[in-house]
């Protein structure tokens, strides 16, 4: 039979989903088994289209997972130390890998290990000696599953007007963030930022010139921040919120400070603005430090931050104002906590 070329054999991804769900990099792809021979026949199957790393162990193979971040495994059953079902079951238990697609590659036949195979939380099956164009086709179906649920994730997590985080993921966030500050007696960090007089803004330049507003404050916010753990999102409307994890509130408030500037700096004229002849934002920052606040809970940082932004609307607007949540003297008795002048 003549070599059918590699173009013809990977045919690319052509309809629409399929193009819009599949990154522009090779989709990376782990081969784990313990005899050589068959990683051969697997690599000689998928190369071109696809990155492809190997193993030839089971702890090999949870080794190149964390290195790689592969987006789909074939995994050996019978190995070794470590088996197949072994490795599954430690890449379900870990947050980052949980849902790493993994295919089961096997000799052993029939209706049993299969279905113990797609019981333990295999995607799908594939028989030993594998044919390559069945192997090349379950890899694409899976790949293109795989794609297309993380697109719907990251849809579901974004505002769609500015990019940034929505107002979904960044209350799942806090819920997250809070637990941990409590936890570790850490300093948590919440900022509210708020364009200045806004509505006049779309009154005079249009919802359209407002939209472009949103996206350029969005991104100049997104610019200031310096840690990965730090985040903003769209809160509603013209509306920010800043997550900003082990940042305690002297450090939230200069970082306040200089979003604020660069906002302004941004030079986007404003002329039905009484704060400034350019856009500006307002801000209220709240945050929690030193030991758990017994009885406190993270909507109690949110609404101090909302008093913190009205109160620099208040002030005359394109404004910092600050404070932190801490008991009012009278020490861990829940429902106490009181706001308090930040500390210069
Ligand atoms: P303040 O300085 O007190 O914040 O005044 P403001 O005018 O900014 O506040 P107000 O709450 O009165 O108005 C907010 C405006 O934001 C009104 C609304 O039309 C506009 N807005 C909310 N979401 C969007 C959006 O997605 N796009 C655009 N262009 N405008 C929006
Ligand atoms: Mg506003
Ligand atoms: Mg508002």
């Amino acid at each position: 039979m003549a070599a059918v070329p590699a173009s013809a054999a990977h045919p690319p991804p052509d309809r629409l989903a399929v193009a819009e769900a599949w990154p522009a990099r090779k989709p990376r792809v782990l081969l784990v088994d313990d005899q050589p021979v068959q990683l051969q026949v697997l690599y000689r199957a998928l190369s071109g289209p696809y990155q492809l790393f190997m193993a030839t162990s089971g702890a090999q193979a949870l080794q190149v997972v964390r290195d790689q971040q592969p987006d789909l495994v074939l995994l050996d059953v019978v190995m070794p130390d470590m088996d197949g079902f072994e490795v599954l079951q430690r890449l379900h238990a870990e947050r980052d890998t949980a849902n790493l697609p993994v295919i089961f590659v096997t000799a052993h036949e029939g209706a049993d290990i299969e279905s113990r195979c797609l019981e333990a939380g295999a995607v799908d099956f594939i028989a030993k000696p594998v044919n390559p164009a069945v192997v090349r086709a379950r890899v694409r179906t899976h790949l293109t599953l795989k794609f297309q649920s993380d697109l719907l994730r990251t849809l579901a997590f974004v505002d769609g007007l500015t990019g940034v985080a929505n107002r979904r993921h960044f209350d799942e966030r806090l819920a997250l963030e809070w637990g941990r500050a409590q936890r570790l007696a850490a300093p948590l960090s919440l900022m509210l930022a708020d364009v200045d007089h806004f509505k006049a803004y779309n009154d005079h330049y249009g919802h359209q010139a407002g939209d472009e507003v949103l996206r350029r404050v969005a991104q100049t916010l997104r610019e200031q921040l310096r840690r990965p753990t730090d985040m903003v999102a769209r809160y509603g409307g013209e509306e920010f919120a800043c997550l900003l994890p082990d940042t305690p509130l002297a450090d939230a408030r200069t970082l306040a400070e200089r979003m604020g500037q660069a906002v302004r700096e941004l030079a986007i004229p404003h002329r039905h603005s009484r704060a400034a002849p350019v856009v500006t934002v307002s801000f209220g920052v709240a945050a929690r430090e030193g030991p758990a606040l017994r009885g406190a809970h993270p909507a109690l940082l949110l609404g101090l931050a909302d008093a913190q932004l009205y109160e620099a609307k208040h002030q005359g607007r394109a404004r910092v104002c600050a404070a932190r949540l801490e008991y009012d003297g009278a020490a861990n008795v829940a429902g106490t906590v009181v706001v308090s002048p930040a500390s210069p």
